[in-house]
């Protein structure tokens, strides 16, 4: 008895009407909400994109005009789309629409490459891929085209902001259709917007991967909406709030904690931003008044550095939101002083639980806490191996159940059996510390994963990669520390007998097989052997943990 369907498990029926009669799962959808803002704040500037200003009520329409158009395309109802866009209007856009039409987005990150989308497909049955045209030199376009062949659900892409030259057309060989945005926008059939149930799936977010092949996050549109909504009361957000989208807006932390949509939900401006870099981010928080950001730690430091040259007007910044990787107590203390501004760290996850300083917190707790989450009925255990609770104030591994935490991947019924406790808590793969007064602490990891600067990268799947190199005997991807990024990669390989491979070649071979170019290692150590004592007899765990130690002392 739980809300579970064939593809991802629900709630437990007693859990989901708890959370109903707390009133968390409010049955909102986010199409009626955007609909029910549009006539509150018909006039008020939604986002900015460029030069490019949409108001509320011209979002809304566009929504709907998008929406008519991919219906007539057969998109529909329970369909999954991989969305991969930037930090653009049209990102809004397309997500609504889809939100709209009860169509499941499939929110993949723009540094994704062949390998991560052909695996979204795969793993969702997609029947439509979203792309900008060139982005970051890259033209998606081709990708897409290379896709298409591959994935027999897959009947449409849609391309935003770019012609579609004949080369794309419909009739292109490798079949599938190519439309253009702008060309599929058509005028909405009157009458009642569709039913959307809010217990079903609204998106399907990425998970940072550990073992295994990285799973697809089912994530409701109860569940989704009440962690924006949450999240947008933690951090006062009201229609003045002018957001700047600097992080990728696919991401959880700025799509929802509380990201553009909390903006949304508040009626308040969203400015998405083209680049993370200070150089153009900075210019547009003096330009647009911005009033609040989120930014992992490396940009956090990169901020500090250009402001401190005093060259931008900051004076509208009220808040800085720094998470996703742990941000050190020394940078989190300058922010204040040097940004003129509160800070607010958030340790989340796009599996669900979402933790904040309050903006009410003492200074101390603000500058060297995680804070805490933000719902009343976020569950929290610290436990050790053996899953036996931790002695209060004790580092654990950190496993979290709650109204808005999944308690099961999209179809992976066989992977949830170990990510996940018998009674339903995730296991975070977190260690973390709990302090008297409720904040937690990150302490580490315990994961197979590297945390570069707030980029998730699974360590089998670059080992598995590198394995695939005929020069390759054994690797181990390992995290060295690293003062910008907080930690750097480090793929250690015991290569064949009589070959030589050189780092470059290695990194190519990473880069050429189609992976986001962040899980490009950034240095290969090639080795003999790998140490004595982990032959064999040890976990791949503890074999990177020796290479990290051995690693990590050399320049
Ligand atoms: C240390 N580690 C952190 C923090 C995340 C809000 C904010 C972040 C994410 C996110 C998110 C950390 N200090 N402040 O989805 O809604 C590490 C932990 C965690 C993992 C989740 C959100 N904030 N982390 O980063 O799914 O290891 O979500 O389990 O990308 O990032 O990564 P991700």
């Amino acid at each position: 008895t739980t809300t579970r369907t064939g593809d991802w498990p629900g709630w437990p029926v007693e859990f989901a009407e708890r959370y109903r009669a707390a009133g968390h799962w409010s049955g909102e959808t986010f199409g009626g909400l955007l609909r029910e803002r549009a006539r509150r704040f018909a006039g008020r500037t939604a986002v900015v994109c460029g030069e490019r200003r949409w108001t509320y009520a011209d979002l809304d329409a566009r929504v709907d005009r998008l929406a008519a158009g991919l219906a007539g395309r057969g998109v529909g109802r329970g369909d999954r789309v991989v969305v991969q866009l930037p930090n653009v209007a049209e990102f809004l856009q397309v997500l609504f629409a889809l939100f709209r039409l009860g169509a499941v987005p499939v929110l993949a990150l723009p540094a994704h490459r062949r390998v991560e989308i052909g695996r979204f497909l795969e793993q969702s049955g997609a029947v439509a891929y979203v792309v900008p045209g060139v982005h970051g030199g890259f033209d998606h376009r081709e990708l897409a085209r290379e896709l298409l062949p591959q994935h027999p659900d897959l009947r449409l892409v849609v391309v935003v902001g770019a012609d579609v030259p004949g080369g794309f057309g419909a009739d292109a060989p490798g079949a599938g259709g190519f439309a253009a945005l702008a060309d599929l926008e058509t005028d909405p059939l009157p009458g009642p917007d569709p039913d959307v149930d809010p217990g079903d799936l609204a998106l399907l977010q990425l998970s940072g991967g550990s073992t295994g092949v990285p799973k697809l996050i089912p994530r409701t549109t109860d569940d989704y909406l009440y962690s924006v909504r949450a999240g947008a009361g933690v951090c006062a957000l009201d229609p003045a709030t002018v957001y700047l989208a600097v992080l990728p807006v696919a991401h959880n932390f700025p799509l929802s904690s509380p990201g553009v949509l909390g903006v949304l939900h508040a009626g308040g401006t969203v400015v998405m931003c083209p680049h993370p870099a200070p150089d153009v981010a900075l210019p547009l928080v003096a330009r647009e008044r911005v009033t609040l950001a989120a930014l992992v730690p490396p940009l956090a430091q990169l901020w500090l550095q250009a402001a401190a040259r005093g060259a931008h007007d900051l004076t509208s910044l009220r808040l800085l939101q720094v998470g996703g990787a742990r941000l050190a107590d020394e940078v989190a203390r300058r922010v204040g002083s040097v940004l003129g501004c509160e800070l607010q760290q958030v340790f989340g996850m796009a599996e669900g639980m979402v933790a904040y300083t309050r903006l009410d917190d003492p200074e101390e707790v603000r500058t060297s806490t995680q804070g805490r989450p933000v719902s009343p009925d976020d569950e929290v255990r610290l436990v050790d191996d053996d899953d036996v609770d931790v002695p209060e104030g004790a580092t654990g591994h950190l496993l979290v159940r709650g109204p808005y935490t999944i308690r099961g991947y999209y179809r992976a019924a066989e992977h949830d059996r170990t990510a996940f406790t018998a009674d339903g808590y995730y296991r975070t793969g977190d260690l973390v510390r709990r302090r008297a007064d409720g904040n937690l602490v990150v302490e580490g990891r315990a994961k197979d994963q590297v945390n570069r600067g707030g980029e998730k990268i699974p360590v089998d799947e670059v080992e598995a990669v590198l394995l695939a190199h005929p020069a390759v005997l054994d690797v181990a991807v390992v995290g060295l520390p690293d003062p910008h990024l907080g930690e750097r990669t480090c793929a250690v390989v015991v290569p064949v007998a009589g070959a030589a491979p050189t780092p470059a070649q290695l990194r190519g071979h990473v880069r050429a097989h189609g992976l986001a170019a962040y899980k490009v290692p950034d240095r290969v150590e090639v080795v003999p052997a790998f140490p004595h004592t982990a032959v064999g007899k040890v976990s791949r765990r503890r074999l990177r943990t020796l290479l990290a130690e051995q690693l990590g002392e050399k320049p």
